[in-house]
């Protein structure tokens, strides 16, 4: 049984779960029409995981007899001056859901929902993993916005990009 705060927390955390996806696959579709398929790959296979993520709270809620509550998902942005501000926005965006997935486990603290807490620790860790692969995305596309040979081999990389969460139980 859920307490019914942090029923409704975990519902908005699968709204932001699923707006973050929103958000990402407008990015995708943005680069795909900037002919840079590779890098629209890359971002197309993490609003992917996103929605993974939004359903790890989908199937969690179900499974604590509470009840999914589905909310309107914001118009992401579509447009953006650069790649290299693709790449921050994701960044600041990360950290904006890391402060999210925090204040949650702070919550299953406060209500002394144990179940919850160890639930939320596998989004503690992704979230540690998320940012630092937003850090490094950054840093290389910063390095290539000058070279078109090196943004051309960057998005050889990114269009090699899969869904490893795909095959597994576990993700
Ligand atoms: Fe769900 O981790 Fe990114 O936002």
């Amino acid at each position: 049984m859920l307490d019914e705060k942090m029923e409704q927390a975990l519902n908005d955390q699968l709204n932001a779960e699923m707006a973050s996806g929103y958000l990402y696959l407008s990015m995708a579709t943005y680069l795909e029409d900037k002919e840079l398929p590779g890098f629209a790959n890359s971002l197309r296979v993490h609003a992917e995981e996103e929605l993974e993520h939004a359903m790890k709270f989908y199937d969690y809620i179900l499974r604590k007899d509470g009840s999914v509550v589905l909310q309107a998902i914001d118009t992401p942005k579509r447009e953006w001056d650069t790649i290299v501000d693709i790449y921050k926005e994701i960044l600041e965006h990360e950290e904006l859901v890391t402060s999210l997935i925090h204040e949650l486990v702070d919550l299953s603290i406060e209500l002394k929902d144990h179940a919850t807490n160890q639930f939320l620790q596998w989004f503690v860790e992704e979230q540690v993993e998320e940012e630092e692969l937003a850090h490094d995305d950054l840093r290389k596309v910063k390095m290539s916005i000058d070279s078109p040979q090196l943004l051309y081999l960057l998005d050889e990389e990114y269009g090699q990009v899969t869904n490893n969460s795909e095959n597994t139980s576990e993700e």
